[in-house]
């Protein structure tokens, strides 16, 4: 048996495809999840049978119970995916997510300084921690292209992204004053057929899945495509004007990977290079099923706009493709046509 890994958030998206890619690279994964009464293990079903994973209770704001984990498992490494991770639910939780979010790291943190010192700490930061800024440089056409990367100063929009930041800041203390393997990736939104459909990505392609196998059901009953949109309930979104740096998430867990394996431990922006807006995000989707005319069936709700928006994200990878050899491997047109091929077909299967 390989290195113990253990992961925090594993029945989340991120955490179940990690999951799947360190059992395959023979690693003992130790997967923590809170306790709950309904069944959250859905997207483990690749994994839950495997000799080589287990699943514990766990909660990452218990410092006892991190303690326990870290002193009997003494685990090669930690990758911490567990959040509150709705940026929206952050204004109206902000205690929580500060407790999960920051509180549950420093005891992470504090559990490997005490029992386990070997331990290498993955940290999930995020994008959302540089808030409105970004780094800009002219191109060869005489084009401004606005990015960020290591470089670019935070300046965080939200509970979550000030509660990211702090932990982000802790594991880099903890790696100064203690020596602790502490990385972080920094990782633009990354999205997949596992994502929550409370984030906007899975919310749209969910919606064009059912609307699709609506319509379907529709022409096999009147035996040709009528202009049907009138009587479907329409698709209720926010901002659509903000931009975002959409990657694949299996993509992403890779990168989570190779930042461990590196020599020293270091933060790494993790993204694609390419943005687009939650607007063209729609329309990629409405196209994979055929349908132009997307604006019929979107609503305009004040509902999901935030108290304040992170307006523009483009991640630049240029370090880690340079020490790690990552890159993405996905682009926006098959993320988007993958999405909602997913919806189409889970749809007609039900
Ligand atoms: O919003 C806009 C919304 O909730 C994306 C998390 O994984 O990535 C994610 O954070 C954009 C925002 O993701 C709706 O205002 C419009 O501008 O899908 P989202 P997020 O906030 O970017 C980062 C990297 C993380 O770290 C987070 O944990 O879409 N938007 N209409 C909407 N957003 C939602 N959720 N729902 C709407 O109806």
């Amino acid at each position: 048996m390989g290195k113990v890994a253990v992961i925090t958030g594993v029945t989340g998206q991120d955490g179940s495809y990690l999951a799947e890619f360190l059992c395959k690279k023979d690693y003992k994964v130790i997967g923590l999840a809170r306790r709950s009464s309904v069944n959250t293990h859905e997207r483990l079903n690749k994994v839950s049978d495997k000799q080589n994973f287990m699943l514990l209770e766990s909660d990452l704001t218990d410092p006892s119970s991190i303690n326990h984990i870290v002193n009997r498992y003494k685990p090669d490494e930690v990758y911490n995916l567990a959040a509150q991770s709705h940026v929206q639910t952050s204004f109206s939780q902000p205690v929580t997510t500060f407790s999960i979010n920051t509180v549950g790291v420093l005891n992470f943190l504090d559990a490997i300084k005490t029992f386990s010192p070997h331990t290498k700490f993955y940290q999930a930061s995020t994008s959302e921690m540089f808030g409105s800024n970004f780094s800009a440089k002219l191109q060869h056409d005489g084009k401004e292209y606005k990015y960020q990367d290591e470089g670019t100063q935070f300046a965080p929009n939200s509970p979550y992204a000030v509660a990211k930041l702090a932990a982000h800041q802790l594991v880099g203390l903890y790696r100064k004053s203690y020596n602790v393997f502490g990385a972080c990736g920094i990782l633009f939104n990354h999205e997949s057929e596992r994502r929550g459909d409370q984030f906007v990505t899975r919310k749209i392609t969910k919606y064009v899945g059912d609307l699709h196998a609506w319509k379907k059901s529709k022409e096999g009953f009147k035996g040709i495509l009528t202009d049907c949109h009138v009587d479907y309930p329409k698709l209720k979104l926010g901002n659509l004007d903000a931009y975002r740096d959409w990657g694949y998430a299996p993509d992403y867990v890779e990168a989570m990977w190779m930042i461990l394996q590196h020599n020293k431990p270091d933060d790494f922006v993790i993204g694609t290079g390419e943005t687009h807006s939650v607007r063209e995000f729609v329309q990629e989707s409405f196209k994979v099923i055929g349908i132009k005319d997307w604006e019929k069936y979107v609503e305009i709700d004040s509902q999901f706009y935030r108290p304040c928006e992170v307006e523009f994200l483009c991640g630049s990878s240029r370090k880690a493709k340079e020490k790690l050899g990552w890159s993405a491997k996905t682009n926006f047109e098959s993320l988007v046509r993958k999405m909602v091929q997913y919806d189409t077909e889970e749809t007609q299967s039900n």
